[in-house]
């Protein structure tokens, strides 16, 4: 409020509002703000929850007074029906209760529900598709009317979009009678029952809003998928309505069938359901623990959120994916609360104070890398602990929320938190909802429920009250087994992978190292094998594979060979080539490490992952360019000097710093408004010359992370940096207890073992990006800047970095055949699987619950044997379509 209001969001790092238009865009992330104070409503039942009543009424009144829905801005349907038409019917269902009490809220006459109504009529124009599936966006001003709305020109919806509006919709419709919003959202729930795929029972991720096709035919319960799963289930507990408990027990049978491979829930495809989609899990399906919780299903609950705690425990955070072998996949973590919400709901099942430890880390860990002066940021990149400057409203409305009540007694709680059901953004609807204005509820008119296999109902309990009454120690002994589950998995190993797929005799015509980009006949084989490059706007290329699309079922094996070659090619170089990011972190008063700036790393230089960390002040380099030879020496002095990017290479400003006396170096990028946000980090490249001579560290910030330092500057004069790799315990910042930097860089032993790292061996190596975000993970860099023109594959294709790219595509039409060839024995141990995979298929899987998630486990011959029934099933699945 003190820094942000009104706008949609909090900046924490900048301390100020984040206000759609003036701030670059971050795409569809922004689709949530609609200029209607956000964070405001969608905190609202947070407040009362957490027992500040008057904080309540004061809010309330805020909103009445400030908001206004009729912006012209364009906003997801998805995200406005979820957190502003959750928010503000959360505040009207707990302004009505307090209401009744007779203390608070007495001047309170259903203003904030008028104003969800206004909402509400706002959002339905977006329902005017043939299908009755919605819009993914609408203009709150003119709706879907062009052009003015500049918007309803889209084709495509994702299933949690168009599947997560029946709590809020109906409970508008009970709350006021205006029966239509329940109808609409019924319409579209009855619609995506009707798509399912009908042999596996699954649905897709994305869908054609006008035809109904699966455009996105993986399928999983996180991003894309997760909430339609959560509504359905909550739909029957809000309105009591058997059909939608019949739609979710119809899919959770087909999710336990198929994508649950406990502890792991893994994507797989909807008419081949027993292939994985993908080899990473994402952060949002932490919260299917908790909605297990809710259909009694414990078991399954507790192994998979224990696998996440121990993710966490690595990292600090979820990252926003992680790989089978929890490797992190994307390293981004903005605040999500599924996996708080999933330990609330457990410790309410288990009554397990094992729960609360869990909790007591999420909080500290919170507050100890994510509070900053302002508030909490996101995190950037878990592994380096750096910031972005984001607070999401769900923040505040869920993570607050459900910490909160994890630890709340009964009576801390002012009204009965068992009278309502939350909703996907936490917000509570009262489940008296059930019994009133009914009229639109459908009876069930369909006849299509599947006879269920009533193993997966086992362990299904309808009372939390009555489970393990005898056996407090449940939870721990399904938790046990799986205790190093994390800890001791193997990373997938490359050349083992590679032998067994050459042992088997059959090679790809063109092998993957030899591949060239600009090679017209490697243009053709790949024709052949139905792999297609594709030219990105950036000058990156992407390789996908259409098996349907390969001269015939052998040219399509090849393809399959030829990209998983890509895919360990690319990885196993991408290792040795990449380093990570580097982590810039202001220590001296007011921030005290609070403040942690992703950076790029430099190829040359001290070695900040191998070394400690360097830590001095900062100062600015005359010129500031550094391409000449210092002006001031006596500024920068035993100091870390900060140098403007451009004109000269980045080796030549490291050595003209270094000989006035710097001990390390930031090169601030020139091109105004650019941001780690918004753009790949990379790594500075040296100058094709031996760069041993460069001993100081050296790191690389993009303009806005570089104008907080200099507004520090600026504002303090006196500005106290440290350059690590990861940042650092602000106790021990505080305490002084780091190592000075001249320390370290006298250790003559340490610059010996510099100088034979693996990163200064690959100085004349390309000028990679440092993946920290998966945005970045389908293609391929062949930009080259002044700085980076060492980029040693201008022309061909640089394996290096075509190891998601190759790995998302070939996994959109096959499985991939690399996965599952390691696995953990009991020990934990890595084990070979080339001469036990037999065995361990047979006997381990069925009595062994911590190798049962490796139960995919098969043989290269036999993947591909089984090609060309898989070409077959995806002939047919088009026809489906057709
Ligand atoms: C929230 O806005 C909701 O929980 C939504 O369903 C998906 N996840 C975000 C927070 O991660």
């Amino acid at each position: 409020m003190e820094h942000a209001y009104p706008a949609d969001e909090l900046m924490p790092l900048t301390c100020r509002g984040r206000v759609r238009g003036q701030e670059p865009s971050r795409g569809d992330v922004d689709d949530a703000l609609g200029k209607f104070s956000l964070t405001l409503i969608d905190s609202l039942d947070t407040l009362v929850v957490l027992n500040k009543t008057k904080e309540f009424e004061d809010a309330v009144r805020k909103v009445l007074k400030d908001v206004n829905l009729d912006n012209d801005v364009v906003v997801s349907v998805f995200e406005t029906n979820i957190r502003v038409l959750g928010g503000l019917l959360g505040g009207h269902s707990l302004a009505i209760m307090l209401k009744e009490k007779g203390e608070y809220m007495q001047w309170y006459n259903d203003e904030l529900l008028q104003m969800a109504k206004q909402l509400g009529y706002k959002l339905l124009p977006a329902f005017n598709t043939t299908s009755g599936l919605p819009y993914p966006r609408i203009n709150l001003k003119f709706g879907i009317r062009k052009p003015e709305a500049r918007t309803g020109t889209e084709t495509d919806t994702c299933t949690a979009c168009a599947g997560t509006l029946i709590l809020e919709f109906a409970a508008l419709s009970r709350f006021t009678g205006a029966t239509i919003f329940e109808e609409y959202a019924r319409k579209a729930l009855d619609f995506l029952w009707e798509k399912r795929q009908r042999s596996s029972n699954l649905v897709g991720v994305t869908i054609n809003i006008h035809t109904g096709d699966w455009v996105r035919k993986d399928s999983g319960v996180g991003a894309g998928i997760d909430s339609y799963y959560e509504y359905l289930l909550k739909a029957y507990v809000l309105l009591g309505d058997d059909s939608f408990l019949e739609r979710f027990n119809t899919h959770y049978d087909a999710i336990m069938r198929y994508i649950s491979q406990p502890p792991l829930l893994l994507d797989v495809h909807i008419h081949k359901p027993m292939l994985n989609a993908r080899t990473w899990m994402d952060a949002l399906l932490a919260f299917f623990p908790g909605l297990q919780v809710l259909k009694g299903d414990i078991r399954p609950a507790i192994e998979t959120h224990e696998m996440l705690y121990q993710v966490i425990k690595k990292h600090n955070f979820l990252p926003e994916a992680f790989t089978t072998d929890f490797r992190v996949h994307w390293a981004q973590h903005p605040l999500r609360p599924e996996f708080a919400e999933s330990t609330y709901f457990l410790y309410k099942a288990t009554g397990d104070p094992y729960y609360l430890e869990v909790g007591k880390t999420l909080i500290e860990n919170l507050n100890k890398y994510a509070r900053v002066p302002c508030g909490f940021a996101a995190m950037k990149d878990v592994r380096t602990g750096s910031h972005e400057d984001r607070m999401d409203s769900f923040f505040l409305a869920e993570m607050f929320k459900y910490l909160y009540l994890l630890f709340a007694d009964k009576e801390d709680i002012i009204f009965d938190i068992e009278d309502y059901i939350f909703t996907t953004e936490a917000h509570l609807l009262p489940l008296w909802l059930s019994t009133t204005n009914q009229s639109i509820a459908k009876k069930n008119t369909t006849s299509e429920y599947t006879e269920l296999d009533d193993s997966n109902f086992d362990w299904t309990c309808p009372n939390t009250q009555i489970l393990f009454p005898n056996d407090p120690l449940y939870a721990q002994s399904i938790r046990e087994p799986l205790k190093n589950v994390v800890d001791k998995s193997c990373p997938r190993g490359i050349i083992r992978v590679r032998e067994e797929s050459f042992r088997s005799g059959a090679k790809p015509p063109l092998r993957a190292r030899d591949f060239m980009a600009t090679n017209p006949e490697h243009l053709e084989i790949l024709k052949k094998m139905g792999v297609s490059l594709i030219h990105l706007k950036d000058g990156r290329v992407q390789l996908v594979q259409h098996a349907i699309q390969a001269a015939s079922s052998i040219d399509a094996e090849d393809g399959l060979r030829f990209m998983q070659e890509m895919i360990e090619l690319s990885s196993q170089q991408q290792k040795e080539q990449q380093l990570p990011p580097r982590a810039v972190q202001i220590v001296s008063h007011p921030f005290f490490g609070r403040v942690v700036l992703t950076a790029g790393p430099a190829q040359f230089g001290l070695d900040l992952s191998k070394h400690k960390e360097t830590r001095g002040f900062v100062a600015s380099s005359k010129p500031y360019n550094g391409c000449s030879e210092l002006t001031n020496p006596e500024a920068v002095m035993g100091k870390i000097a900060l140098i403007q990017r451009g004109q000269c290479m980045f080796a030549e400003k490291a050595r003209n710093i270094q000989n006035a006396g710097a001990i390390g170096g930031i090169v601030i990028d020139d091109n105004e408004g650019s941001s780690s946000d918004t753009a790949p980090l990379f790594q500075m490249a040296g100058d094709g010359k031996d760069t041993d001579d460069i001993k100081i560290p050296m790191l690389f910030l993009f303009s806005k992370e570089g104008s907080i330092i200099l507004d520090a500057v600026r504002e303090y004069e006196e500005v106290e940096v440290l350059l690590s790799d990861k940042a650092k315990d602000r106790a021990a910042i505080l305490k002084g207890k780091m190592i000075p930097s001249y320390i370290i860089n006298s250790n003559p032993e340490m610059e010996n073992e510099e100088q034979s790292s693996p990163e200064n061996d690959s100085q004349n190596q390309s000028a990679e990006q440092v993946s920290s975000s998966s945005q970045e993970v389908d293609s391929v860099d062949q930009e080259s800047s002044e700085e980076n023109s060492l980029n040693s594959y201008p022309e061909s294709l640089s394996p290096a970095d075509m190891d998601n790219a190759a790995s998302i595509s070939a996994s959109e039409q096959t499985s991939n055949p690399t996965e599952n060839h390691e696995t953990t024995n009991l020990n934990g141990e890595c084990t070979d699987l080339d001469n036990q995979l037999q065995e361990q298929s047979e006997t381990e899987e069925d009595s062994n619950p911590n190798v049962s998630w490796g139960k995919k486990v098969q043989p290269i011959d036999s993947i591909l044997a089984d090609w060309n029934e898989d070409i077959e099933a995806f002939e047919m699945m088009e026809k489906d379509e057709l």
